[in-house]
């Protein structure tokens, strides 16, 4: 058995009575009320989901199993040469809460090198569909393409499951999945937007690496990888893709078919989509300018322009945070102290835009969080390194999230979370407690 698997064992029989006694002697405990406003909207606010592999602070952003980023890109081990930490070495912490040592990174590397081939029929379902598909309908299509190779679904038909023991089972899907998903994602870019031309894996590479090369992009665009994936990975429960991933898992669906639904989600204008849809706002802009850097006063009137027809600023605003996200900090960081990209015009705009569209939107008055989100500045990096087909933001988006909702699936078969199903009521219901007659 593999070190990591055997780690993460321990703490599961170590975190196991946590739980049991939780539910058991405290299970009466109130964690809040529900209002009215909660149960239209999306059911903000309410505390009725339990993850370790990451919180949300509304002011401070997100930690990584008690780490900030800055903390957490600290302390993994590095890639020789790269600034980054191995993204295997983070799967390690967000599933079982310790750093790793180097030895076991690299253990995780090579058991994800050993898992990483693209099954051959999954090559198959991609080139079926039309080329025209959106990258995220080819990533979604792949995923569930795979679940007949799942251990889970096999042992659970064959009549092995056991409540103790299944998260093994789901254990080795996460993993078979995190290993082969950058070489798909790889594999969808090539063949929508490179002539259909492939490259393939270096033995040589851990997993961001390799993802840079088999995309065809030179470095340091491995760092790029290594650091969108791990800032992408996790955003605690709630979010449509982490809560999909789980809701779908938590009927015993095994990780491929419920990491495609959190796919699903993510696809969508208001989560993962935004990355796109910042840099076509951005890029749109500039055209109409014909390339130039536009003055404060032409961009906040575009501001504008964008609110009053009606839609969102892309790129701004949150559900939970209520400040700027430490995912968009970390990014410019890296643009800032990478030569080229500091000066570079579409990083200026992405820079003017975050000094100016927080005051428009607090003056617009409707975003309870008028600061840019992990979302805002994403584009602007892979645009500069030779991605600048935007369709595809999603899909790296995606590639990083599966680190974060195949962890947390993980915790959920080894505590025994149950199925999902909150209690919904009737508009009748809601105006008989509004005491409206
Ligand atoms: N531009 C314009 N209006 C905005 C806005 C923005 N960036 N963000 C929020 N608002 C509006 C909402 O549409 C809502 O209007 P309504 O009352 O007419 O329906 C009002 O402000 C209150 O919304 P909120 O409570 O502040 O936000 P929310 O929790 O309902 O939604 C989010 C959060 C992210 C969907 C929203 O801020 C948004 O649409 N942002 C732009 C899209 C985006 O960047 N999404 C990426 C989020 C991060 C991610 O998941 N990748």
């Amino acid at each position: 058995m593999s070190t990591l698997k055997e780690t993460l064992r321990k703490k599961i029989e170590e975190h196991r009575p946590r739980t049991t006694r939780l539910v058991k002697e405290f299970g009466d405990v109130k964690l809040g009320d529900v209002t009215i406003s909660q149960a239209i909207g999306g059911a903000r606010g309410i505390k009725c989901l339990v993850t370790d592999i990451s919180y949300l602070d509304p002011m401070e952003g997100i930690r990584f199993r008690g780490k900030t980023i800055p903390e957490t890109f600290a302390a993994l081990p590095k890639v020789p040469g790269s600034d980054y930490p191995y993204v295997e070495g983070f799967w390690w912490m967000l599933l079982t809460g310790d750093v790793p040592t180097m030895e076991q990174t690299l253990e995780v590397v090579e058991d994800w090198k050993k898992r990483s081939q693209i099954p051959a029929y999954v090559i198959d379902v991609l080139r079926a569909l039309p080329r025209d598909s959106h990258p995220m309908a080819m990533f979604s299509a792949a995923i569930v393409a795979m679940q007949r190779d799942s251990v889970f679904a096999k042992n659970y038909a064959a009549g092995k499951f056991n409540k103790m023991t299944c998260w093994e089972d789901m254990y080795e899907d996460a993993n078979e999945l995190m290993a082969k998903l950058g070489p798909i994602a790889a594999y969808i870019y090539r063949m929508k937007y490179k002539g259909d031309t492939h490259i393939p894996a270096d033995p040589k590479l851990d997993m961001g690496g390799n993802f840079a090369h088999m995309m065809g992009v030179d470095k340091p665009y491995d760092d790029v990888a290594r650091m969108y994936f791990i800032l992408h990975s996790d955003h605690e429960s709630g979010n449509v893709s982490a809560h999909t991933t789980h809701l779908v898992a938590s009927a015993l669906s095994d990780a491929y078919y419920s990491y495609a639904a959190g796919i699903n989600g993510l696809a969508g204008p208001l989560h993962g989509l935004a990355n796109q849809e910042v840099l076509a706002w951005t890029q749109n802009f500039m055209d109409k300018l014909g390339g130039k850097v536009p003055t404060k006063e032409e961009l906040e009137k575009a501001l504008w322009d964008t609110l009053n027809s009606g839609q969102v600023i892309p790129g701004y605003g949150h559900a939970v945070l209520r400040k700027t996200d430490p995912r968009y900090t970390s990014q410019r960081e890296f643009c800032l102290k990478t030569p080229g990209l500091k000066e570079y015009p579409l990083f200026q705009l992405v820079s003017m835009i975050f000094e100016v569209a927080p005051d428009v939107l607090l003056k617009h008055g409707k975003a309870k969080n008028p600061w840019p989100n992990v979302d805002a500045q994403s584009g602007v990096i892979q645009w500069y390194y030779g991605v600048t087909e935007y369709d595809f933001y999603t899909v790296l988006f995606g590639v990083g999230r599966a680190l974060g909702c195949l962890a947390n699936i993980t915790w959920d078969r080894a505590l025994g979370y149950a199925i999902e199903r909150p209690k919904s009521v009737t508009t009748a219901m809601l105006e008989d407690a509004a005491g409206i007659k």
